[in-house]
């Protein structure tokens, strides 16, 4: 029976057989070592003569694990026999086994089957698994039903200029930009709270470190709210809870990176700031006039955040009217009861509460240019009874690539669509 490398030192003294990927071969004195990985890590195997194998290929191999201080886990398996599943050619396009951080990140997307084997790439996934489960978890216990929502849709919930159009037997809809109009409809629907994680469009036409064309949006909404702020803490504790997650299950996949994860603690006492306080605070450390809330104004807010309150996550609520969707709930005459979350200098999540009454949607629309006509199904929502509610999305790339310290989002995104890319 095969058994997993990680597991070696239980068998010492007893026949195993071993599977994976030729990771290192290093020749010594007539004898060969061969750094095996699979799944769970790596073992070294011991041969007395030099194998036609080339790094990457897949073997399979059987012998007894015996002691040997020098090996890494201090076993080894002085081989038996050994099988090539499958020849890996000679000419890989970069070294597998070392460090990557001198490769052209075009170069490890283009070659994707190749860069997720590297042992830090293959960590960014596994945390990236871990968010996404605890995530899920964290919900789940406090009574949210996970629901799946169509991303072909008749039009844009986020304004329209990014939107991709789609030929659908012989009509024109789009890619969904968020789930936005739907998780509204379940709550409206009875179930009071929902959660989605899946793929959303967005048809940005520049290249910037934290954009994708496609990227996982984490999306969670809730009835029976008064303001945003009930939904902040919500996603404080969500967070701190996947931070505590990831802390627990990844250490090794952190060490890579030399990344950690905040204090949960930290995180739930995180500030709220309102916009135009924010707008002032990232004000004072620019000369550059900020006008909004832009990536200059969030990296120098969050700076604030750790000087001032150890905080490395902080939300600004209360943006104005002329910055969030229609959809938005007033706070007043030009605020709105609306956050973003910006973490480590990047906003990673947007939320707020949702106008729920009919009549004040349909006053609201002209102001943003919409006809209650190009909103027909929306609108259908709140003629039937709905609670008020609200609700926030997190990006899974953006909090994934913050969590490490990635340079790019495309870093934290398996296969990342951007302008060029539809491949692999
Ligand atoms: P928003 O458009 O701000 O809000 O998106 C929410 C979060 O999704 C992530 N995100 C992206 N990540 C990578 N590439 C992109 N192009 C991209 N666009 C967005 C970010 C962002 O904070 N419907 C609202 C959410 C709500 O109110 O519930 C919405 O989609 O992390």
């Amino acid at each position: 029976m095969r058994i997993l490398a990680k597991d070696i030192e239980k068998n010492v003294d007893s026949e195993v057989e071993v599977a994976g990927w030729v990771h290192r071969i290093r020749e010594l004195g007539g004898i060969t070592f061969i750094i095996l990985r699979d799944r769970s890590g790596v073992v070294q195997l011991v041969l007395e003569h030099a194998p036609d194998l080339s790094v990457e290929s897949v073997i399979r191999v059987r012998g007894i694990p015996v002691r040997n201080e020098k090996a890494p886990g201090a076993v080894e398996i002085p081989v038996k026999t050994w099988e090539c599943l499958s020849r890996a050619s000679a000419d890989l396009p970069f070294q597998v086994n070392g460090r990557l951080n001198r490769t052209r990140l075009d170069a490890l997307l283009e070659n994707r089957v190749l860069s997720l084997r590297n042992l830090q790439i293959r960590a960014i996934f596994k945390i990236q698994a871990t968010i996404i489960e605890s995530f899920s978890a964290y919900l789940r216990a406090q009574d949210f039903t996970e629901i799946k929502t169509s991303k072909i849709v008749s039009g844009g919930t986020e304004g329209g200029t990014n939107l991709f159009q789609v030929e659908y037997f012989g009509k024109k809809v789009y890619l969904a930009q968020s789930p936005q109009f739907y998780k509204q409809i379940m709550v409206a629907s009875g179930l009071e709270r929902v959660f989605e994680i899946a793929p959303a469009y967005r048809a940005e036409k520049h290249d910037t470190p934290r954009h994708l064309n496609e990227y996982v949006s984490m999306d969670v909404e809730m009835g029976f709210i008064d303001s945003e702020k009930e939904l902040i803490e919500l996603e404080k504790n969500l967070l701190a809870a996947v931070f505590e997650a990831v802390a627990r299950n990844n250490a090794p996949e952190l060490a890579l990176w030399q990344a950690h994860v905040p204090d949960p603690d930290a995180i739930l006492k995180s500030p709220i700031i309102p916009y135009e306080e924010a707008r002032q605070i990232a004000q004072a450390g620019t000369s550059n006039r900020l006008f909004d809330i832009n990536p200059e104004a969030e990296r120098l807010i969050c700076e604030w955040s750790v000087r001032e309150n150890g905080s490395d996550l902080v939300f600004v609520n209360e943006f104005p009217r002329r910055h969030r969707p229609f959809y938005t709930y007033p706070l007043d005459a030009s605020l709105t009861m609306s956050f973003d979350t910006l973490f480590r200098g990047l906003e990673i999540s947007t939320g707020g509460r949702r106008q729920h009454d009919y009549q004040a949607l349909l006053d609201t629309l002209p102001k943003f240019g919409l006809k209650p006509d190009d909103l027909k199904d929306y609108l259908e929502i709140f003629q039937y009874g709905c609670p008020p509610h609200g609700g926030f999305a997190v990006g899974c790339e953006r909090l994934t690539a913050r969590i490490l310290g990635l340079a790019n989002v495309k870093e934290a995104s398996l296969f990342p669509r951007d302008r060029k890319r539809v491949t692999p």
